[in-house]
């Protein structure tokens, strides 16, 4: 239903981001896009590059007086860095008088990057080729087709937050009980997304000795999707289970070598006593489903690849960034000799800006999967199509 394609080098001019499918009629500014693209800038442990940035999407196209036209929504955001650049990632053959630095060539590359394995495919002499656009730049743009995406969502009462709950082997005690309402309160300027202070400052520990010995460290951040209806994506085929779409989703942010749904990898040592959550009548609901309380949510709001009415719950496990300040051992290619990998400018940790991502990442996922069940072309349309699947659903619970 819903797509977006993202364009841009780390480096160059700017990112430029294409969305379509969202419906006419939703209210959307550049100022419901900043506040996420200026979450996303933070965290402890980040380079020089994000005090130089201040990420701004400007609406182009797909938005009249305030409000979608369904049609395409284009977004740019520079790259203020850019000019700093002008010489090395000049679109033409770069003339002498260009400002900028002259980069050498890149031709060491560093293990846990895509330098290498983009190289060869491509077949780049410069592996610069290929780290400009595999960089984690791109997810400024992610972050800002689902700032859109989060829009849409807030209209039939969807609301997402983060947390992290690991950096570096600091481990935030029993994650798994965090609310989203704990998640959500987080400051908009914490700069490390995680709810427990004295666990936030041993993390910044763990990231100023990596910093100190010349590495990186990686960790684990869970995103809460909050007041999710029961029912969307679907059980009958494999590519329409919401668990297997926010799995591609998630993984497919920079760095992220595991995700897991609630309890993830733990629901592998556990009985089924201690795994599945118990159906209970109840004048409360514990989510979205009237008359029904779930007294566990260890199935991170999912069963079957559908959402049941719990917090969807999706966390994700973030290598430590490639780029080392003391090398890891390489090649280079232009000798086939051995040599230390290429030293770039990068971040220490960068989870806490990673959390904001996977925030858009699902967002995006549960506004194409709401789009798919509610459907419409205005928001109009969507809205009263959930209203009246709310009331089905209320009706037939109270049904005896
Ligand atoms: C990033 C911008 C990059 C890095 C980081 C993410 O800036 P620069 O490469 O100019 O220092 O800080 O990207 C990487 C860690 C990477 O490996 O590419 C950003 O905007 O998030």
């Amino acid at each position: 239903m819903l797509r977006f394609l993202t364009a841009g080098e780390s480096h160059g001019q700017a990112l430029v981001v294409i969305i379509d499918g969202m419906p006419a009629g939703l209210p959307l500014s550049a100022d419901d896009i900043a506040a996420d693209l200026a979450r996303r800038q933070l965290g402890y442990g980040r380079g020089r590059r994000m005090a130089i940035e201040r990420d701004r999407a400007e609406i182009l196209s797909g938005v009249r007086h305030g409000v979608t036209l369904g049609s395409p929504i284009a977004l740019h955001i520079p790259n203020r860095d850019w000019t700093n650049w002008l010489h090395t990632m000049a679109v033409n053959e770069p003339a002498d008088d260009l400002p900028g630095a002259r980069r050498a060539t890149v031709t060491r590359p560093r293990p846990g990057h895509a330098d290498l394995s983009g190289g060869l495919k491509y077949d780049r002499d410069d592996l610069r080729d290929i780290l400009e656009r595999a960089s984690a730049r791109e997810t400024a743009a992610r972050v800002a087709a689902g700032a859109v995406a989060r829009r849409l969502l807030s209209t039939i009462g969807i609301h997402i937050a983060s947390h992290v709950t690991a950096i570096g082997g600091v481990a935030l005690p029993g994650s798994a009980s965090v609310s989203f309402a704990q998640a959500n309160a987080l400051a908009t300027d914490d700069d490390m997304r995680c709810v427990d202070a004295s666990v936030a400052a041993a993390m910044k520990q763990a990231i100023d000795a990596a910093k100190d010995a010349g590495d990186t460290v990686g960790g684990v951040f869970e995103v809460i999707a909050h007041d999710v209806p029961p029912g969307l994506g679907s059980h009958t085929h494999w590519d329409r289970k919401l668990d297997g779409r926010l799995a591609q989703a998630l993984m497919s942010i920079h760095a992220i070598k595991s995700v897991g749904i609630g309890l993830g990898a733990d629901a592998g040592s556990r009985p089924g006593s201690a795994v599945h959550d118990e159906i209970l009548a109840a004048t409360q609901p514990s989510g979205t489903v009237p008359g029904l309380a779930r007294p566990t949510n260890r199935a991170g709001g999912l069963e079957g690849g559908v959402t049941n009415g719990e917090d969807v719950r999706v966390t994700a496990v973030m290598k430590p960034i490639a780029t080392l300040m003391k090398p890891l051992r390489s090649i280079d290619l232009t000798t086939m000799a051995d040599a230390p990998a290429t030293i770039e400018r990068s971040d220490v940790c960068a989870v806490p800006a990673a959390a904001v991502v996977g925030e858009a990442m699902v967002a995006w996922v549960l506004a194409d999967a709401a789009l798919e069940k509610f459907g419409g072309d205005t928001l109009d349309d969507f809205r009263a199509a959930h209203t009246h699947y709310l009331d089905r659903i209320a009706t037939r619970l109270t049904r005896r």
